[in-house]
C-alpha cells in the first residue's frame, strides 16, 4: 500500500499552535460530523494532509481512486481557487492546499491505471522565455496547473522558442505558457508570437509576468498573432485560461475573443514614438552641491557581515505583500490582517529568519567602491589613475594617485533623459568636465549567496511549495535589504548620514540625502549597463557573474549606483 510521505508539517503545526494559543480553530472547521466527501474537500481546503490517508483509504471503498481526485479533490481545489480569486485566501495557504493535493495525488496513484493517472484536463508546455531568468512565477503557474488536474512540462528558464515548440509537438500539448519578467522578454513573447505567425502554427498561448499587461496582449499581441494568446495577471488566470481554452478545444470550436481596445492605446504608441526621439530639454539640478570624501578610492571586498543587519533593513510590506502575496481582504475589517500577520505571518518570517541563520543558508557579500568622476552632458565618466591598469585596479588606490591631472577616463555611462517633466538625467547630479572639481560616485553590488538559490530549489523540487515561495521570497527581499543596509553604510562613510530618517519606513521611501539607483529600474532602464558595473567591480571576486543577457547569478544579487547629489530621488524615464 502506498503511504503518503508526510507525517508532520512545520507549518500546519506551528499555525494550530497560534490559533490554539488564542483559543481558535483557525482555518479548519470542525469534521467529525462530515461525510468522506466533504472531510477531503475540506482538507483539501484547509490544506490539512497530516492523517489523509486514514480518509482517503476509507473513500477508496465507495470510490476509484480517479473518481476521488477529480471527483471530490480537484471540487476542493476549484473552492481553494475562487476563495483567492475573492481575495478571501492569501497565497501561501493556496499553496498549502496544492501541496495536500499533491500528497492526495501520489497517495492515490498506486490505486490507478497508468492511463488514468497520467490523464489530465490539458497540457501545457511552460517555460520563462530566453534571455529570463525569472522562476518563482512560473513555478507557481505549475504548482496550480498541475493540482487543477493540468499536465505541465515544465521546461525551466532561459527558453528558446524551439524547445518550447518541440514539446508542444512530442507531447501533445494544448497550450503554450510564456513566462517573463524583463522587459525585453515582452518582446522576446512578441517576437516568438511572430516566428509562429510565419511558421501558419496557431497553438493557444498563455503570457504572463510583471512587464506585461492586458492592453499589450489582448490588444497588440492578439491582434497579429493568427492563433488565440490570453494575458494571465497571476497563476490562477492560467488556470481559468486553460478551462476555457479546453472546453472549447473539446466542442471543436474556437473562443470568441475580442481584441482589448484601450481608448489609451493611441496615445501610448504616441508616447512610445516620442521616447525614440532624441531630447533636448535639460534640467535645473543645482550644479554646486557639496562634493562628500570617500574613505577611499577604488574597490573593497566585505565578507562575514552579520546576516541580522540585512534582516533589521528588509522592507516587511514588500515582503508580506510583494513577494508572500499576502493581501488585505477589501471585504474584511483591518483587524482580520492585521491579525493574520500578527499571528501567522511575523511567526512564519521570524522562525524563517532564525532557520537562515542556523543553516547559513544566506551569505551576505558586499562588493563597492568609490570612484572619481565628471559628467558630460547625459554621460558620466569614471576615472581612474593612469598609473594603474590591469588587475591593479580592482582594489583601493592611493589616494595621492587620485590628482586631476593624473586620471583618465575608463568607464562611461550614457544615461537617458526624461522627456518632458523635469528634464532629468542622472548625470545631471555630478560636477560637469568643464567645472574644476572631481566629484564621487559609488557602486554596489550585494549578494546574498548561491546556496540560497539551491535551497530554494530543493524545496520546489520536494513539493514543499509553501516553504519554497516563503523562503524564495525572504531570500530575495534579504538581498534588497542587504542594498538597502549597505547604502546606509555608504552615506555614514560620505559623512552625509546624518541626515538619515531615524525611521525605517522613511528610509524605504528615500528618508536620506541623496538616491540609489538600480541598473533595470526607471531613471537607468538599460540591463546592459550592467556590464560597466562588472567592469568596476568585478564582482566574480565575490561570485557573482554576468549572463549573456545581463542579470546576475546568483539571483539573490543586487546592485546600484550611488548619488549623494541632495536633489537626487527616483524619476521615470517614460
Ligand atoms: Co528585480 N526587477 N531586479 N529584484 N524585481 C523586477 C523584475 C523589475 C520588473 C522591477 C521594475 O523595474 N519595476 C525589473 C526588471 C525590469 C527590466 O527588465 N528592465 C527588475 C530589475 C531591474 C532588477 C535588477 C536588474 C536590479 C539591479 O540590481 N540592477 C536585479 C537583477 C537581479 C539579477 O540579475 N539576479 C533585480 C534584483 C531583484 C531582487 C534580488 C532584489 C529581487 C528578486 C529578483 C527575482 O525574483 N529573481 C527583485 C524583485 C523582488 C523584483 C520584483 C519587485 C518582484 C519579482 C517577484 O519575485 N515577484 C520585480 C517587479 C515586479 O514584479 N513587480 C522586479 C513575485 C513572483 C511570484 O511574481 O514572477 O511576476 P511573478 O509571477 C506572478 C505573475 O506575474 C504571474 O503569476 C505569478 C504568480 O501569481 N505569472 C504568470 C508569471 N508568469 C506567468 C505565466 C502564466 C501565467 C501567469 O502563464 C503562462
Amino acid at each position: 500500500m502506498a503511504e503518503i510521505k508526510c507525517t508532520y508539517d512545520p507549518l500546519t503545526e506551528l499555525i494550530a499552535y497560534y490559533a490554539k494559543d488564542k483559543g481558535e480553530t483557525k482555518k479548519t472547521v470542525e469534521t467529525e460530523n462530515l461525510t468522506v466527501e466533504e472531510k477531503l474537500k475540506r482538507r483539501i481546503i484547509d490544506g490539512d494532509k497530516i492523517g489523509v490517508e486514514k480518509d482517503l483509504n476509507y473513500a477508496l471503498k465507495d470510490y476509484s481512486a480517479i473518481s476521488i481526485i477529480n471527483d471530490i479533490l480537484l471540487e476542493g481545489m476549484k473552492v481553494v481557487g475562487e476563495l483567492f480569486g475573492s481575495g478571501q485566501m492569501q497565497l501561501p495557504f493556496v499553496l498549502q492546499s496544492a501541496e495536500c493535493m499533491k500528497a492526495c495525488v501520489s497517495f492515490l496513484e498506486p490505486f490507478m491505471e497508468k492511463s488514468e493517472s497520467e490523464s489530465a484536463k490539458g497540457t501545457m508546455v511552460l517555460a520563462t522565455v530566453k534571455g529570463d531568468v525569472h522562476d518563482i512565477g512560473k513555478n507557481l503557474v505549475d504548482i496550480i496547473l498541475t493540482n487543477n488536474g493540468f499536465k505541465v512540462i515544465n521546461l525551466g528558464i532561459k527558453c528558446p522558442l524551439e524547445n518550447m515548440l518541440d514539446a508542444y509537438e512530442k507531447e501533445s500539448a494544448d497550450v503554450i505558457g510564456m513566462s517573463g519578467l524583463l522587459v525585453k522578454s515582452t518582446a522576446i513573447m512578441k517576437e516568438n508570437l511572430e516566428i509562429m505567425n510565419d511558421r501558419s502554427l496557431e497553438v493557444p498561448v498563455i503570457l504572463g509576468g510583471a512587464a506585461l499587461n492586458k492592453r499589450f496582449v489582448e490588444g497588440e499581441l492578439r491582434e497579429m498573432y493568427r492563433g488565440d494568446v490570453y494575458y494571465a495577471n497571476d497563476a490562477f488566470d492560467g488556470l481559468k485560461f486553460m478551462d476555457t481554452i479546453m472546453e472549447y478545444k473539446r466542442k471543436g470550436e474556437r473562443p470568441p475573443l475580442a481584441v482589448y481596445k484601450d481608448a489609451r492605446t493611441e496615445e501610448f504608441k504616441e508616447r512610445r514614438e516620442k521616447k525614440k526621439t532624441i531630447v533636448t530639454g535639460k534640467s535645473d539640478v543645482r550644479t554646486d552641491a557639496d562634493i562628500p570624501n570617500p574613505p577611499f578610492w577604488g574597490s573593497r571586498i566585505v565578507d562575514g557581515i552579520p546576516i541580522e543587519k540585512a534582516f533589521e533593513h528588509i522592507n516587511e510590506t514588500a515582503l508580506f505583500k510583494g513577494s508572500w502575496n499576502v493581501y488585505k481582504d477589501k471585504n474584511k475589517p483591518e483587524e482580520e490582517y492585521d491579525k493574520l500577520i500578527k499571528e501567522e505571518i511575523y511567526p512564519k518570517f521570524n522562525e524563517l529568519k532564525l532557520k537562515a541563520k542556523r543553516e547559513n543558508l544566506l551569505t551576505p557579500k558586499v562588493i563597492y567602491g568609490y570612484f572619481p568622476c565628471n559628467s558630460a552632458g547625459n554621460d558620466l565618466i569614471i576615472y581612474k589613475p593612469k598609473n594603474l591598469s590591469g588587475e591593479s585596479i580592482y582594489g583601493s588606490w592611493n589616494t595621492d594617485d587620485v590628482q586631476k591631472d593624473n586620471l583618465e577616463e575608463w568607464q562611461r555611462f550614457s544615461f537617458p533623459r526624461q522627456n518632458g517633466a523635469k528634464y532629468l538625467c542622472i548625470s545631471d547630479f555630478f560636477r560637469t568636465v568643464g567645472s574644476e572639481h572631481i566629484d564621487v560616485v559609488p557602486f554596489m553590488i550585494v549578494t546574498v549567496g548561491a546556496k540560497a538559490t539551491e535551497y530554494a530549489q530543493k524545496l520546489y523540487k520536494e513539493n514543499k511549495y509553501t516553504d519554497y515561495l516563503y523562503f524564495h521570497g525572504l531570500s530575495v527581499e534579504t538581498a534588497e535589504g542587504l542594498a538597502e543596509y549597505w547604502h546606509r553604510i555608504i552615506r555614514k562613510e560620505l559623512g552625509i548620514g546624518g541626515l538619515d530618517s531615524a525611521d525605517l519606513k522613511k528610509i524605504f521611501q528615500q528618508g536620506y540625502r541623496g538616491s540609489r539607483y538600480s541598473f533595470g529600474y526607471p531613471a537607468c532602464p538599460d540591463l546592459e549597463d550592467n556590464k560597466i558595473i562588472f567592469e568596476l567591480l568585478k564582482p566574480e571576486r565575490i561570485g557573482v557573474t554576468l549572463t549573456e543577457e545581463w542579470q546576475m547569478v546568483p539571483e539573490q544579487t543586487t546592485n546600484a549606483i550611488i548619488v549623494h547629489h541632495p536633489e537626487a530621488k527616483y524619476f521615470f524615464i517614460k
